[in-house]
């Protein structure tokens, strides 16, 4: 399909430039929002133009970065080109670029990393400052002058609100035939105005199909013919089956024992090997029926739609393979009829995460001994990726699992530490940890209960009597709710950095 037929809406043919002319209208210090969401649904063209920009601006020794706002993480072809051309100043709420991490960790990128469901009420609050300019994928403009949203919704319904001026990129490559499967609600406002979300159910349907933008404020309209990134992650290892298996075990175990309903609660699995391993091993699971309420709607789900084991999910973006993506194509229908995509204020919000009861899966960097938990940090120091949506999810589940490895960078680093080098998700929003050693079950243990437990079933055996040697040494100070010995819950951490491993000298 060409842009004229993608793009129905007559008045905006005169607007239609190249990416270099759209750019040439974003100045220096300007506030743009941004498409995007877990390598979905990102522009293609205007970060190339921008990072083309900004290079001819330093060269002639001009400024030129601008704040960059998205759903979450993009693609080499958005945050990475404009990463490497200087191009950002402020980066928010998540990020998974390599250059771009390796700029925020130099100092030379702000870089704020939010809970994915604050990000769209934050800028309605006021509090991130104006937006000067929204650069939005969309797949096509209706008659009207609606927007077909594309592979991501993230936080574009709140972007083409606030923003001042709007420029569309229309992919013409991704398929036009999603058309239908978007929700967009309309109904959030700020406090003291807020009301109820009308969803009981996660494949509620509670919006409309279509994105609104006010036309006078579109600017630009750009094409773009290419696909999203490859979301392709390698197969599930080892570790991740037994995650997964364990998972599996403890769903069932809970069904049986009446503390999880027999028709399960809907699933949100982060994103990675362990989850796509887990959403595997529920496909062999007694359980049939599944709900889906996640943000990223990866490979794995999209097999247990395909088999039928999962009757819908709802979720922000779908992040999928190459091989899944065109599956996807083929059998557009199929998915219409089984996937909503809704903005991410949406798909993470803690009013419906607690109504939906939902089972919130996510990966983690490490867990303390109490079940205090990093999710983003390398060493207290150095950012990962971001938080995402993982609080939005943790903390108001009915069912909150967190996952890792034990070990990490080939059992030089223990995942279960004395004391965690960041927190991210306090002890009271963890529920279940597990690794390939096996799973603790903490709900109902007091912290020093909790430590054994994590100890015991979590630690990798390399590492296990060297946490009970510290557990039990803070214990023998005196009676302590939460004993540490404060010199040394760090000292891991701090052997790490000077040794290159956790592992005490021989
Ligand atoms: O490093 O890439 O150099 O090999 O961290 O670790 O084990 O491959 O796991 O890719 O699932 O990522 C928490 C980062 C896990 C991710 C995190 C090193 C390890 C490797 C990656 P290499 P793995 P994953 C939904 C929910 C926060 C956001 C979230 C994440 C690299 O899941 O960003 O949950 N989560 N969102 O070697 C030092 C440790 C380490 C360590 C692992 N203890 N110390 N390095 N690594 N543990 C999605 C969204 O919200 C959009």
């Amino acid at each position: 399909m060409t842009l004229a037929e993608r793009v129905r809406y007559a008045d905006f043919h005169p607007r239609i430039m190249s990416a270099d002319a759209a750019a040439a209208l974003i100045p220096h210090g300007t506030n743009v929002g941004m498409s995007g969401f877990t390598g979905a649904g990102y522009p293609k063209a205007l970060p190339q133009a921008i990072a083309a920009r900004a290079r001819a601006e330093h060269a002639a020794g001009k400024p030129y970065k601008i704040n960059v706002w998205t759903g979450a993480s993009t693609a080499p072809e958005a945050d990475g080109v404009m990463a490497e051309a200087d191009a950002l100043g402020q980066r928010l709420p998540f990020n998974t670029d390599p250059i771009a991490r390796r700029k925020i960790n130099e100092g030379q990128i702000d870089f704020i990393d939010m809970h994915l469901s604050h990000v769209a009420q934050h800028a309605w609050f006021g509090f991130l400052g104006p937006m000067q300019v929204a650069v939005v994928e969309v797949l096509g403009v209706t008659a009207d002058g609606l927007l077909i949203p594309s592979t991501s919704v993230g936080n574009n319904k709140t972007w083409l609100e606030i923003a001042d001026h709007v420029i569309l990129e229309v992919n013409t490559q991704l398929p036009a035939r999603m058309e239908g499967m978007h929700d967009i609600y309309y109904g959030t406002a700020i406090p003291p105005r807020r009301v109820p979300i009308a969803m009981t159910h996660a494949d509620d349907r509670i919006g409309e199909p279509y994105l609104r933008v006010d036309p006078s404020k579109v600017v630009a309209v750009v094409e773009t013919h290419r696909g999203d990134r490859d979301n392709v992650f390698a197969a599930p290892d080892a570790n991740s089956h037994l995650i997964a298996a364990s998972i599996i075990d403890f769903l069932a175990h809970e069904m049986k024992m009446g503390r999880l309903p027999k028709e399960m609660l809907p699933v949100q699995s982060g994103v990675g090997n362990v989850a796509n391993a887990v959403l595997a091993g529920l496909m062999t699971g007694p359980f049939e029926n599944l709900l889906g309420f996640t943000e990223v709607l990866q490979d794995g789900m999209l097999d247990l739609l395909r088999a039928g084991k999962m009757s819908k999910a709802s979720a922000t973006a779908i992040s999928l393979s190459r091989a899944a993506f065109e599956d996807f194509e083929k059998n557009i229908d199929f998915y219409r009829e089984r996937i909503l995509l809704r903005p991410q204020e949406i798909s993470n919000h803690p009013e419906l995460v607690r109504r939906l009861g939902i089972i919130a899966m996510n990966s983690m960097i490490e867990a303390d001994i109490y079940g205090n938990i990093n999710s983003t940090h390398i060493m207290g120091s150095a950012m990962m990726n971001g938080i995402g949506g993982s609080g939005d999810f943790a903390r108001n589940g009915y069912l909150s699992f967190f996952v890792t490895p034990s070990v990490a960078k080939n059992g030089a680093i223990s995942c279960i530490v004395p004391m965690v080098s960041h927190v991210d998700h306090t002890e009271h929003d963890t529920q279940i940890i597990v690794t390939e050693q096996g799973l603790a079950d903490l709900r109902g243990l007091s912290p020093r209960q909790r430590a054994q437990v994590i100890i015991d079933r979590c630690a990798h055996p390399d590492y296990r009597p060297l946490l009970q040697d510290y557990f039990d040494r803070a214990r023998a100070q005196g009676a302590q709710h939460t004993p540490h010995l404060l010199g040394e819950a760090l000292g891991w951490h701090q052997r790490c950095l000077a040794t290159g491993t956790m592992r005490p000298a021989a």
